[in-house]
């Protein structure tokens, strides 16, 4: 058909031609989504409630578990009553059994909690005694076993773990000493005066002892034996600072030096009161906020010679033989607590070095005898430190740090009088004369 000439095109109206409507479509979308939301809202329903009822079955197992527990504290609490009389024997033999060996505190510990009421803190002691004398019984079926197969490094490793849970114990204390004659340990040194050979770890003949406690502070040594070691880290070490140059040194007298940090328990057995940062953490954690003239205070005070070590002597038990930036296999972790922020640790926790040597790297910094100073150029024999500084050297890292300064070969130095709370000490009591 053809338009007359003054008449626009009107194509764009023929109904056919025309877009669906929006609206409905719109409408559609709405529904839908809100169907989805009723749905997802069904199962979140559905999920409470599937929680609730198990929460709620939890409950009443709770329950049952709890009744049954009570009822047998109860009845053991009557046998006890019956044995002991009355409750103060919980007290009591709390008290009786503080001095004692791990095990007998365990026992004690366990029947007093029975024995309510107990502290707090009693009853937390309570537990964490019995689940060392556990552990301890769990360790030496494992070294029992490990001998059965000759693996006598596994016997050396779960004995000592038994020994640091439960001090007297004789089965680890032998097991100790088998494999120390397996496996072939340090000559032994002369036991010094004050102190007392640890049986059978090593003694080969009476007043001759690889092992000794110091009797007036409890702290456990081991002998090291002279040698000669080169002191300082190679240029290629990582986080290697320039005050370690490589020297050769040699020791040439044998030593003891603690196994672990001083203990806070060993340092208020001395000096009376507990200086430390991390006190909750518990007695065998390590004395920390002590200034070097204190630690000669500590020394002087326990007798029989102790001593702060020098630093060459730290170093050269520090690595027992190893040349590498830590102890050991290499790794940090296996033997040293650092880059921690929140607290020390309980001393002899980790790994300890070849030497028998725990936490030289991390926990707390450990004060040496010498006075800071930069290294001699050559070989040198027993070196003492510079022989004028305003600094005095520590050693071996902090639970709090990054791994560069656990190294074995780190530095550092601060006044005498200063004080920081990272600071703790490991101590050396001379061989006694052959
Ligand atoms: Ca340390």
């Amino acid at each position: 058909m053809k338009l007359p000439e003054n008449q626009e095109p009107v194509t764009a109206f023929i109904p056919g031609e025309l877009p669906p409507p929006l609206v409905p479509a719109s409408r559609g979308h709405f529904w839908a989504g809100i169907s989805l939301l009723l749905l997802a809202g069904l199962g979140l329903l559905a999920a409470g409630a599937a929680w609730g009822w198990r929460w709620h079955q939890d409950q009443q197992w709770l329950a049952a578990e709890k009744a049954k527990y009570e009822a047998a504290l109860s009845q053991v609490a009557s046998g006890l009553l019956e044995q002991y009389g009355d409750r103060s024997w919980a007290r009591e033999i709390l008290r009786e059994a503080a001095g004692k060996d791990a095990a007998t505190r365990a026992c004690a510990y366990s029947k007093a909690c029975y024995l309510l009421p107990c502290t707090v803190r009693e009853a937390t002691d309570a537990k964490r005694e019995a689940d060392r004398r556990t552990a301890t019984r769990v360790v030496l079926q494992d070294a029992e076993a490990a001998k059965a197969r000759g693996d006598w490094q596994t016997v050396r490793t779960e004995a000592l773990l038994a020994r640091k849970w439960a001090v007297g114990n004789v089965p680890a204390r032998r097991l100790l000493a088998e494999s120390a004659n397996a496996l072939g340990g340090p000559p032994p040194g002369r036991v010094p005066g004050g102190c007392s050979p640890i049986p059978m770890s090593g003694t080969v003949a009476s007043g001759w002892a690889s092992e000794i406690v110091h009797e007036a502070t409890g702290i456990e040594l081991v002998y090291i034996a002279p040698g000669a070691f080169v002191m300082g880290s190679p240029v290629s070490e990582a986080g290697r600072e320039d005050d370690e140059v490589q020297h050769q040194v040699t020791i040439s007298n044998g030593f003891y030096l603690g196994r672990c940090e001083v203990t806070q328990e060993q340092w208020v057995r001395i000096m009376g009161a507990n200086p430390s940062e991390f006190k909750g953490v518990g007695d065998d954690a390590p004395v920390e906020q002590v200034r070097w003239v204190e630690c000669q205070a500590f020394c002087q005070k326990a007798g029989n010679g102790m001593r702060l070590p020098t630093e060459a002597e730290w170093e050269y038990a520090c690595r027992a033989g190893t040349t590498g930036a830590y102890a050991g296999t290499g790794e940090l972790d296996t033997m040293g607590w650092a880059r921690d922020k929140r607290t020390t640790h309980s001393v002899g926790q980790k790994e300890p070095n070849a030497w028998g040597l725990y936490d030289m790297h991390g926990n707390v910094w450990e004060w040496c005898a010498d006075l800071y100073g930069p290294y001699p150029a050559g070989a040198v024999t027993d070196p003492e430190g510079a022989a004028a500084s305003i600094y005095r050297v520590y050693r071996g890292g902090r639970h709090f740090g990054c791994d560069q300064m656990c190294r074995s070969a780190r530095r550092n130095q601060r006044g005498p009088d200063s004080l920081n709370w990272r600071v703790g000490l490991r101590v050396v009591v001379p061989a006694g004369q052959p």
